[in-house]
């Protein structure tokens, strides 16, 4: 028997949302806790066991504790096999995880130091000339992500997301 998929994380935040959503397309359920900030603190004993980084998402199934975000989206698309979501064949597979490698590391870095200044409001990130950096550097990847949907006309990777999905609400909330 398979063992019901937990999601550890507030699902306000992108980097749950992307595992949720990744759960939606494949038709995988799960049940959610609300950890993460203004819910249960991920800095608890409890939870750093779980993910010493103090983050959301973590999941739990049969084969354990995983975190990361990215990771654990491939991972459910290759535990239920869906080779369309992350192709099987090495060149198609290499275009979606270029995509996804870019947000985590490119895309993440140029907004973290401006937004965490300008919404959160910590005072150690308030330093003008990074805040403005760091816009810049946000509206140079959006132009490249901008550039590359004219392109596709759709998605990220290409035309179309594998298969038809009723799931366009999470979709247009996804962020
Ligand atoms: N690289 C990590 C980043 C995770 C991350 O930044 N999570 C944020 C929420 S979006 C977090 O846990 N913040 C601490 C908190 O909410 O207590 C991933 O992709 O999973």
């Amino acid at each position: 028997m398979e063992h019901a998929l937990k999601i550890l994380g507030k699902a306000s935040s992108i980097n749950v949302r992307k595992v949720l959503w990744t759960c939606d397309e494949l038709g995988v359920s799960y049940e959610r806790e609300d950890w993460g900030s203004g819910f249960a603190s991920t800095h608890s004993p409890e939870f750093i066991k779980l993910n010493p980084n103090a983050q959301v998402p973590v999941i739990i199934d049969e084969a354990g504790v995983l975190w990361e975000s990215n990771t654990i989206c491939r991972y459910l698309a290759g535990k239920h096999h869906h080779t369309e979501l992350l192709p099987g064949e090495p060149a198609a597979r290499a275009r979606v995880e270029q995509w996804m490698d870019w947000q985590a590391t490119e895309l993440n870095r140029s907004w973290s130091y401006a937004f965490t200044g300008l919404v959160r409001r910590d005072p150690e990130f308030l330093d003008p000339h990074l805040i403005a950096s760091g816009v810049r550097g946000w509206n140079q990847k959006m132009a490249i992500l901008e550039q590359q949907l004219k392109a596709t006309g759709a998605y990220v990777p290409g035309r179309t997301l594998p298969w038809p999905t009723s799931s366009s609400a999470c979709r247009s909330t996804a962020g």
